[in-house]
């Protein structure tokens, strides 16, 4: 929920704010809006400024603005926040306007903007504005450019948003701390001429990593690369909403990297062109179709297709790791082993223990007690069972009646008679296997029938 009055009053409650705090001086904040909820809100169009056509940020919000002689005025808020990874777990995060992610930024080429950003954390911060044209006085690196921002104090950044493109803005103050905590927000300048570069939904998000113990509330801050959180906009699946579009329109997805490892992001059932990076708009000529692509730390990729294809279609980070909720690592491979009463023996010991599945890793018919405040690492109910994923994962639900502008869920799909996979009980042929050495088939056991002996796997990478 956004909490400011009068907001939704519209533009005649907002002008007798403006004309109030010039009374007080053109120096007053804007106050700052809150959001505390975790659904995608879909913005109102914008009240004042230049026309834009608005993006829609994945389980996030817009954050609005005043007008003040011609500059646009956002207020953000640095501090501490509670955010719901997904129903079942909470983090104590760092974020902005009570969110984590901070709120996305809307602006438009040519814009002269001004960003006050108040620290109630307990340490200095400073705010980059990822990737922007500006003098190099607002670049908010602490230290080279500005003195911290020191707690209970309030910086004052400005600047024209020069080129359109997708931006990011993070700390560049204890930025593996900050950033650890989830400190980061979006940014869109969006195009002077509202017809250039236009799309039928424009969703944005961002990649970022916690490393929550299971148990625990508060992410370890000097984890370098064997984070266990994998997230959209600090939720992680089945938290994360679904891109609902309708079919035939024309969708970009809005990504930025800010966690410390690549992301594979790949869509099901459709191909896509990336048209914008780090740098701005791609030119046409250099577009190829992909199904994946990768998004470095630090990079944003915008990626555009027409939606033509009905269903339920994952749309996932493809590191399958990255779609797995909080896991304990150093865990054998017991595929083929029946480990039944295993697992709970040693659970008694290690309360956080589990083991991969011995039919080939499915959590699914495990009851694992879980700890306090933590998620299965793969679940999520579909329409025929569980989906056994978590992390960077959600579904582009894409249907023919979903309404322009709409962007609630339309429940699961129901598929064509004729269109879904189904199960063959008639006879079947000797099928063709490989005569490769060591390639022959071996039954699946069901029961252990020798002692088991637990070995690690070797050379444990990480990521
Ligand atoms: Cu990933």
């Amino acid at each position: 929920m956004i909490s400011r009055r009068n907001f939704f009053k519209g533009a005649g409650a907002a002008a007798v704010g403006v004309a109030a705090i010039s009374k007080a001086g053109a120096a007053g904040l804007p106050e700052a809006m809150i959001m505390n909820n975790a659904n995608t809100h879909v913005p109102p169009l914008p009240a004042n400024g230049r026309p834009f056509n608005p993006v829609v940020t994945l389980n996030g919000w817009s954050l609005p603005w005043r007008m003040n002689n011609g500059v646009k005025e956002f207020h953000l808020v640095a501090e501490a926040v509670v955010r719901e990874l997904a129903p079942g777990m909470k983090a104590n995060l760092w974020g902005y306007n009570g969110q984590s992610p901070g709120p996305t930024i809307e602006v438009v080429e040519g814009d002269r903007v001004r960003v006050f950003v108040t620290n109630k954390l307990p340490e200095h911060t400073s705010v980059h504005w990822h990737g922007q044209r500006l003098p190099n006085g607002m670049d908010g690196v602490t230290g080279l450019t500005q003195p911290g921002i020191a707690p209970g104090k309030t910086f004052v950044y400005e600047f024209v948003a020069q080129r359109p493109g997708t931006f990011m803005y993070h700390p560049h103050a204890d930025e593996m701390l900050q950033m650890a905590m989830g400190m980061m927000g979006f940014w869109v300048t969006h195009p002077k001429d509202p017809a250039l570069h236009a799309v039928d939904r424009d969703f944005v998000f961002l990649l970022n990593a916690y490393d929550v113990e299971p148990g625990s509330y508060t992410p370890k801050t000097n984890t370098m690369l064997d984070f266990n959180l994998w997230t959209f906009n600090s939720r992680v699946f089945p938290g994360i909403d679904s891109f609902n579009v309708r079919q035939g329109d024309r969708v970009r997805v809005r990504v930025g990297n800010l966690t410390m490892t690549n992301h594979p992001i790949h869509m099901h059932g459709h191909e896509f062109v990336v048209t914008g990076t780090d740098g701005g708009w791609t030119p046409p000529a250099s577009r190829w179709p992909e199904v994946t692509t990768d998004v470095a730390v630090g990079q944003m990729r915008a990626i555009e297709f027409v939606a033509d294809a009905p269903g339920d279609w994952a749309f996932h980070c493809h590191k399958s790791h990255h779609t797995m909720n909080a896991m304990g690592h150093n865990v054998p491979t017991m595929i083929g082993v029946d480990h039944r009463g295993v697992a709970e023996k040693i659970n008694k010991i290690v309360p956080d223990y589990m083991v991969m599945g011995d039919k080939g890793g499915s959590m699914g018919g495990m009851d694992m007690p879980l700890p306090e405040n933590t998620l299965p690492m793969m679940s999520g109910e579909g329409p025929f069972g569980g989906v056994e994923m978590g992390g960077m994962f959600t579904v582009l639900k894409v249907r023919k009646e979903q309404k322009r502008g709409d962007y609630s869920d339309p429940g699961w799909y129901k598929h064509p008679p004729g269109t879904l996979a189904y199960e063959w009980t008639g006879a079947l042929p000797e099928p063709k296997r490989s005569a490769s050495a060591g390639g022959q088939s071996m039954p699946v056991r069901n029961k252990p029938d020798v002692e088991v002996t637990v070995r690690k796997p070797s050379g444990h990478s990480g990521h």
